[in-house]
C-alpha cells in the first residue's frame, strides 16, 4: 500500500494558508480520501501553551530559547506524522520547520543555527509557498494582534523564505503558488500542483536536511 502524503503549506502572515488548507481538505473528503489537517506551532502541548503566550506577548522568552521551543513542537509530532503517513492518511500541514528558519532567521538569529533542531524531522513531499507580498496580506483586513504581524517584518521573513528555498536539498519539491489572486484561482493551483499525490505516495518517508 502507498504511504500518505505529507503536504505543507508555508507563507507570511495572512497569506491565505488556513483557508486553503480547509479547501484542499473538503476536495480531499469528497473524492473519499483518508486526510488529516495538523498545525505549527500546535498550541495545545504545554510546549505549545508557552509559545502562545509568547506570540500573544504575555511571555517573553529569549530569541534562541522560542526558536528551539517551536522546534521542539513540531518533534513532538513526530510519531504522529509518521503513524498517519504509514497508515496512508495524506497530511496537510499549515506550517513547518520552514517558517522556523524564516521567522527567526529575520530576528537575526544565524540561519545554519535556525536549522539545525530541525534537521532529521519527516520530509514533506510537496512544500505549497503561498506567496504574497506583505502590502497585500496587510490589505486582507489587516495583521491581528500577535507579535510578529508587522509589515516589516513580514517583509524580512518573505525574503528569508527565498533562502530557506534555497537549502532545501535536492528531493525537496517547493512550489511556489502566487496568493495575491482571488481564492478560487488559488485553490485552483493547489489542487493541480498536488494532485499526483492524491492517491499516495511511494518510497520511504525522507528526512529533512539528513546528511
Ligand atoms: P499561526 O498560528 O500560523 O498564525 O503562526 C503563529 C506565528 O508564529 C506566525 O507569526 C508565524 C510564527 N511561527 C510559526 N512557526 C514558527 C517557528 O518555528 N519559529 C518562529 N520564530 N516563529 C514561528
Amino acid at each position: 500500500m502507498a504511504r500518505g502524503a505529507f503536504i505543507v503549506i508555508e507563507g507570511l502572515d495572512r497569506s491565505g494558508k488556513t483557508t486553503q488548507i480547509a479547501a484542499l481538505y473538503e476536495h480531499l473528503i469528497s473524492l473519499g480520501k483518508k486526510v488529516e489537517q495538523i498545525k505549527f506551532p500546535d498550541r495545545t502541548t504545554a510546549i505549545g501553551k508557552m509559545i502562545d503566550a509568547y506570540l500573544k506577548s504575555q511571555a517573553d522568552i529569549d530569541d534562541h530559547a522560542i526558536h528551539l521551543l517551536f522546534s521542539a513542537n513540531r518533534w513532538e509530532s513526530v510519531s504522529k506524522i509518521l503513524k498517519l503517513l504509514e497508515e496512508g492518511t495524506t497530511i496537510l500541514c499549515d506550517r513547518y520547520a520552514f517558517s522556523g528558519i524564516a521567522f527567526s532567521a529575520s530576528k537575526g538569529l544565524p540561519f545554519d543555527w535556525c536549522k539545525t533542531p530541525d534537521v532529521g524531522l519527516p520530509e514533506p513531499d510537496m512544500v505549497l509557498f503561498l506567496d504574497v507580498s506583505p502590502e497585500v496580506a496587510q490589505e486582507r483586513g489587516g495583521y491581528g494582534e500577535e507579535r510578529y504581524e508587522k509589515e516589516e517584518m513580514q517583509k524580512r521573513v518573505r525574503e528569508e523564505f527565498v533562502r530557506v528555498r534555497d537549502c532545501g536539498g535536492r528531493s525537496l519539491r517547493w512550489e511556489v503558488v502566487n496568493a495575491g489572486r482571488a481564492k478560487d484561482q488559488v485553490e485552483l493551483d493547489i489542487r493541480n500542483a498536488t494532485q499526483a499525490l492524491f492517491n499516495g505516495v511511494e518510497g520511504p518517508i525522507r528526512r529533512l536536511w539528513a546528511p
